[in-house]
């Protein structure tokens, strides 16, 4: 796949506001906030979108879910936060590397927009 922006804040490259990292993850503040709390979770092995996931990524998509407990839990909004995953730009992906997008801070509406 083609680099993205993603890439370059794992390679540090370019800065980035890490609040979490092992080995297999990296997570980092939006840019663009849309919550009080908003940060990115990304594998640190890179595929376009969650559709580009095979069998042999089960366990990195369960590592992903279980690293958003840890950011909740260390950003103090483990009761109450979204995880967004956009698949695809007509989901409004626009960074082609899969991530999820942990949302916390405010309420937040369903159905979402
Ligand atoms: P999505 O639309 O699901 O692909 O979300 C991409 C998100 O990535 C968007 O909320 C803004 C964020 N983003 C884009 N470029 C950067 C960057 O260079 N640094 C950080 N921290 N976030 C970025």
């Amino acid at each position: 796949m083609s680099e993205t922006i993603f890439t370059k804040i794992i390679n540090k490259e370019i800065p980035a506001d890490v609040v979490y990292e092992d080995e297999l993850c990296l997570a980092f503040r939006d840019i663009n906030p849309q919550a009080p709390v908003h940060i990115l979770i990304i594998p640190k092995k890179a595929m376009p979108q969650l559709n580009d996931a095979g069998e042999a990524d089960e366990g990195l998509l369960g590592h992903l879910m279980l690293a958003a407990n840890k950011v909740a839990a260390r950003e103090g909004v483990a009761d109450g936060f979204r995880l967004v995953l956009n698949n695809g730009a007509a989901a409004g992906q626009e960074v082609f590397h899969m991530h999820f997008h942990l949302l916390a801070g405010r309420s937040f509406t369903w159905p979402p927009g």
